[in-house]
């Protein structure tokens, strides 16, 4: 196996032998081989010039299989390997349709076992481009396009589809497979790539606002009631209404988890009594946040840790794109309905949740939220009150590096205000820094797709100031990243024109040299320093 998809990858280079994330051999390998399907499909649909209109569950499941292969969404070998069979199922029946000649093997290439898959996969992995800038660049694409595809899957489910997105997905992946692309070719698709996360991020913001309200001003207690309850963790809202409703009136509670706290600070789930609060932090503290909850968890995406014990596992439930195996699966039928029956009945039979925190956070600090406040914010700039902004969105991780990011917040001067969004924020909402007028010097957006929020702010203080440029405002960027979909958010923010991005806690280690090269020189991208030596370059 080779993987170096994500932050954490070993040695800052690649896994070989299993993933630092708990993938085996087998599971990595038929990732592999599922996205080399798709690639396949791409080809076809591309070549062929197919119009993505009638594609129907192709476009679905293309989707679907790329949020499978997104860090620590789905260690299910058995449900990897039912997904490749649907795929090549569908890349056959589409090869019939169409008559083109000169295919790549990925749009040809058969398998009749388990055993021929991982055979198969040896040969088609990330290595197998040999050079280590165009391997570099076709990975960083698929990368923005598994984040993209992510963020199309939850929009998608909230009804709101955008084709652009997905025409741009088939040509993506489709060019992955042609040798005749140069380095020049991939970073122009590289910018293309970000210009359609900005799409698929403004797709997602308007399905989940017009469904479920704006984000508003929002307390979330952190400490635990009396009553069985259920805890939900990734990042899906419609599995999360649909859990709130199955669950009213049965004296069972929801808490939510990590990414999936940003769902108390829209409108249309505060009429729920039994939403109780958010339990625990970002995704890798899961192992012993698990433990303490003891009741069921749901996980509706990533990032799942695997458990360590039977105990643990049993209560663990997936459903979407995310798996683990021994865990139930819960599918919806066709109208995308789900029956959470079996998690309300096992909630009900074992203890309430021990308390680990106690008060509350606060968030909700989305862009019409703070549109809300823009008189406010502006004075205070005006002012002096506030001198910069940080953004610090992005993910947290597992690495003790990523201390930097508390300390970091610690220390910034008090006339800043951090805006943030992603499990990032785990690493610094809990420190009491306090507010600048009434606003508080941390700022919520939500999850790591409400970035786009994150940029909307920033467009609309560059219009409300009267400037040309939005790397004239007084905000640095400071993110921290993990997977895919931050891959996404950042390709998205270099689309947007933002410049001078500080990337930690360390630069991915799937860019090479020369593409790190590029990045540096075109768009001012760096890593961290200490936090001492940064604060004081960023307030220079
Ligand atoms: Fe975090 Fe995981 Fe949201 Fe990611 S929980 S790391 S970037 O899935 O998607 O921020
Ligand atoms: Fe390693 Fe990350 Fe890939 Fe897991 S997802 S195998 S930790 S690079």
């Amino acid at each position: 196996m080779f993987c170096y998809q994500c932050q954490e990858t070993a040695g800052g280079k690649g896994c070989m032998v299993r993933g630092v994330c708990g993938k085996t051999e087998a599971t990595a390998k038929l990732q592999d081989l599922l996205i080399y399907s798709v690639k396949g499909i791409s080809e076809i649909v591309m070549k062929g010039k197919l119009d993505v209109n009638e594609l129907g569950d192709i476009n679905d499941e293309v989707i679907n299989s790329l949020f499978i292969t997104i860090t620590n969404a789905n260690f299910d070998d058995a449900a990897i390997i039912a997904q490749i069979q649907k795929v090549l199922g569908m890349r056959d029946a589409l090869k019939e349709k169409v008559s083109i000649g000169g295919l790549h093997d990925a749009a040809t290439f058969t398998v009749d076992s388990t055993e021929s898959m991982l055979t198969k996969a040896s040969s088609i992995g990330v290595l197998a481009t040999d050079n280590e800038d165009i391997r570099s660049l076709r990975e960083m694409i698929i990368y923005g396009v598994k984040g993209m595809a992510a963020y199309t899957e939850h929009a998608r489910n909230l009804g709101k589809v955008n084709l652009d997105i997905n025409t741009f997905i088939y040509q993506a992946l489709a060019a992955t497979l042609d040798d005749t692309l140069t380095a020049n070719d991939l970073v122009a698709l590289t910018l293309k790539t970000g210009e359609h996360g900005v799409k698929a991020m403004a797709l997602l913001d308007e399905a989940n606002t017009s469904k479920y309200g704006n984000p508003e001003i929002t307390q979330v207690n952190i400490g635990v009631r009396k009553n069985p309850a259920i805890l939900i963790s990734g990042h899906d809202l419609t599995d999360l209404e649909q859990l709130l409703e199955q669950t009213k009136d049965t004296g069972v509670d929801v808490y939510t988890h990590s990414e999936m706290l940003p769902a108390h600070y829209y409108p249309a789930f505060k009429k729920y009594n039994n939403f109780a609060g958010n339990y625990g932090n970002a995704w890798w503290k899961q192992i012993d946040e698990f433990v303490s909850f003891r009741g069921p968890i749901l996980f509706t995406t990533n990032c799942i840790v695997p458990p360590r014990s039977e105990e643990v596992r049993g209560r663990i439930f997936t459903t979407g794109s995310s798996g683990y195996p021994g865990c139930k699966h819960i599918v919806a039928d066709e109208n995308g309905k789900k029956d959470f029956s079996e998690i309300i009945a096992l909630a009900k039979t074992l203890p309430t949740p021990e308390e680990i925190e106690a008060g509350s956070i606060v968030g909700g600090f989305a862009h019409n939220q703070v549109f809300a406040l823009a008189d406010k914010v502006v004075d205070a700039v005006k002012s002096g009150a506030i001198k910069k902004f940080f953004v610090m969105a992005g993910c947290d991780g597992r690495m003790k590096s990523r201390e930097y990011y508390t300390e970091f917040a610690e220390k910034l001067p008090k006339d800043t205000v951090i805006l943030t969004a992603g499990c990032a924020k785990y690493r610094y909402n809990k420190l009491q820094l306090g507010d600048i007028g009434g606003i508080p010097r941390v700022l919520d957006a939500g999850q790591c797709n409400d970035s786009y929020s994150l940029a909307v702010i920033a467009m609309k203080l560059k219009e409300v100031f009267g400037l040309d440029d939005i790397n004239e405002l007084p905000i640095v960027y400071n993110i921290a990243w993990y997977e895919q979909k931050a891959v996404i958010v950042l390709l998205a923010l270099l689309y947007l024109g933002v410049k001078n991005i500080h990337l930690g806690p360390t630069l991915p280690g799937f860019l090479s040299p020369n593409v790190a090269k590029v990045l540096v020189e075109s768009f001012g991208i760096s890593g961290i320093g200490t936090v001492d030596e940064d604060i004081k370059l960023f307030m220079a």
